[in-house]
C-alpha cells in the first residue's frame, strides 16, 4: 500500500500534468443505478462499453462495477479491458476517482479530494455517497501510488489545467454553498495551486446553463493546448447559454495564462437544445431524494466534454446540426490524434459526459 502523505503536491514538486500528456490508463465505473439511467443503466452500458473499447486502442483501460454487475460487464467490455469489483454509488470517474500528480521524472502520485455528491446536503444529486468518497483511496491502493488527502470538496470535473501553472474554474461551481462554504474565494484558490501544483487560478463566472454539477468547468471551457481553450457557444442571444459564454469569453480574452500568454479562445457551438424525452422519463426510476428526470427537461449538452487519449480523442455527438463543426474543430485542434466519436446521449441522460465518466492516469513521462 502506498503511504498517505501529510504534505501537497506543490510543496513536494508535483502538478497535474494536461490531459494531453502521456497516459498510462484510463479508469471507468460501469453505470447501473436505476435513479440515475433509464432501463437499469443498460442502454448507457452499450456506450460506456463503447468509450472503454475505444480508450483501450490506445491506453490501458480498468472499469470499476458491483458485484452485482461483474459477469455483465466483463461479458460486454473487450478482453483487453481491466475490470475489478469496487463497490460505488454511481459512475462518474472524473468525480470520484484520484487526480493524478506528477513530479516531471516518472514519478506518479495521487490526490484524494472530499466527495459529497455535488453539493452535499444543500443540493447533492444524491445520499449517501460514502462508497464514491472511497473510490479514490481504493484505486490509488490498487496502483500502490502514495496518496495526498485534501480535506477539501472539490471533484475532477470542476477542473481543468494546461499543465504548465494554469487551473480553470467557475465560480458557479467552486463557490456554491454545498461545497467548501468554511472557506473564501482565496482560500480556495490557494488550496487548488497546493493540490494542483499550480501558479495561476482563471475563475469564469457560469458553467453550461442547467448543469447539475453547479456548472463543472470540464463541460463549459477546457485546455485544448498551452495558451489554447475550447469553449461552449451559442449564437442565439435568446438562449439562457448565451450570456454565460459571453461572460466567460470576456474573462478569458482578458486574462493570461501562468506563462503571461495570451489564450485564444475556440468556440465550439453548443448542440442543442436537448430536452428529454417521454420515453427516457419513463425508463427512470423515481426515488425520493434523487434528481427527477421530467419530460422535456433540458439538458447540459456539450462536445467540450471529451475525452484526449494518447492517440484518440472520444468526442460525443447527439446526431445533431452542429456535430459536424465539432468534428472537424476536434480534428484540427487535436491532430495528429484520431477523433473517434460516440453517441453522447444516453450519458447526457445521466447528468454528464464522456469526460465525466473517465479519469487518466499519466504515466509521467
Ligand atoms: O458531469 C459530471 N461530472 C457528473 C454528473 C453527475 C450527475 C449525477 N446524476
Amino acid at each position: 500500500m502506498g503511504p498517505t502523505l501529510d504534505s501537497t503536491p506543490a510543496a513536494d514538486g508535483y502538478r497535474m500534468p494536461a490531459e494531453w500528456a502521456h497516459h498510462s490508463g484510463c479508469w471507468l465505473v460501469w453505470p447501473e443505478r436505476p435513479d440515475n439511467w433509464r432501463l437499469g443503466g443498460k442502454p448507457a452500458q452499450r456506450v460506456f462499453a463503447e468509450v472503454a473499447t475505444a480508450v483501450a486502442q490506445t491506453e490501458k483501460v480498468t472499469v470499476l462495477v458491483s458485484a452485482a454487475q461483474y459477469d455483465n460487464a466483463r461479458s460486454r467490455l473487450p478482453a483487453g479491458v481491466r475490470v475489478v469489483e469496487m463497490s460505488s454509488d454511481d459512475s462518474w470517474m472524473r468525480d470520484t476517482g484520484p487526480t493524478f500528480v506528477t513530479d516531471g521524472t516518472g514519478d506518479v502520485r495521487g490526490v484524494d479530494w472530499d466527495f459529497n455528491a455535488w453539493g452535499g446536503l444543500v443540493d447533492g444529486l444524491y445520499f449517501p455517497w460514502a462508497n464514491d468518497d472511497a473510490v479514490a483511496r481504493k484505486v490509488l491502493e490498487i496502483e500502490e501510488l502514495p496518496r495526498y488527502k485534501a480535506h477539501f470538496v472539490l471533484e475532477g470535473g470542476s477542473i481543468d489545467v494546461d499543465g504548465e501553472g494554469t487551473v480553470l474554474v467557475t465560480e458557479e461551481c467552486l463557490l456554491s454553498e454545498g461545497r467548501n462554504p468554511g472557506l473564501t474565494k482565496d482560500e480556495i484558490g490557494q488550496r487548488l495551486r497546493d493540490y494542483l501544483g499550480a501558479e495561476k487560478v482563471i475563475w469564469l463566472p457560469f458553467g453550461v446553463y442547467l448543469d447539475e454539477t453547479n456548472g463543472h468547468v470540464d463541460n463549459f471551457c477546457r485546455f485544448a493546448a498551452p495558451g489554447k481553450v475550447m469553449l461552449t457557444w451559442t449564437d442565439d442571444v435568446n438562449d439562457p447559454q448565451y450570456k454565460r459564454s459571453q461572460a466567460a469569453l470576456e474573462v478569458l480574452l482578458a486574462e493570461t495564462d501562468a506563462r503571461g500568454r495570451r489564450l485564444e479562445v475556440v468556440r465550439i457551438h453548443q448542440p442543442g437544445p436537448i430536452l428529454i424525452t417521454e420515453e427516457e422519463s419513463n425508463g427512470v426510476d423515481t426515488i425520493e431524494g434523487t434528481l427527477p428526470r421530467q419530460t422535456g427537461d433540458r439538458l447540459a449538452g456539450s462536445y467540450v466534454n471529451s475525452y484526449i487519449g494518447n492517440d484518440v480523442v472520444i468526442l460525443p455527438v447527439f446526431d445533431d446540426p452542429h456535430d459536424q463543426d465539432a468534428v472537424a474543430a476536434y480534428t484540427e485542434l487535436f491532430a495528429p490524434r484520431r477523433v473517434v466519436t460516440v453517441p453522447g446521449r444516453e450519458i447526457l441522460l445521466g447528468g454528464g459526459n464522456v469526460h465525466c465518466i473517465t479519469q487518466q492516469q499519466p504515466s509521467g513521462r
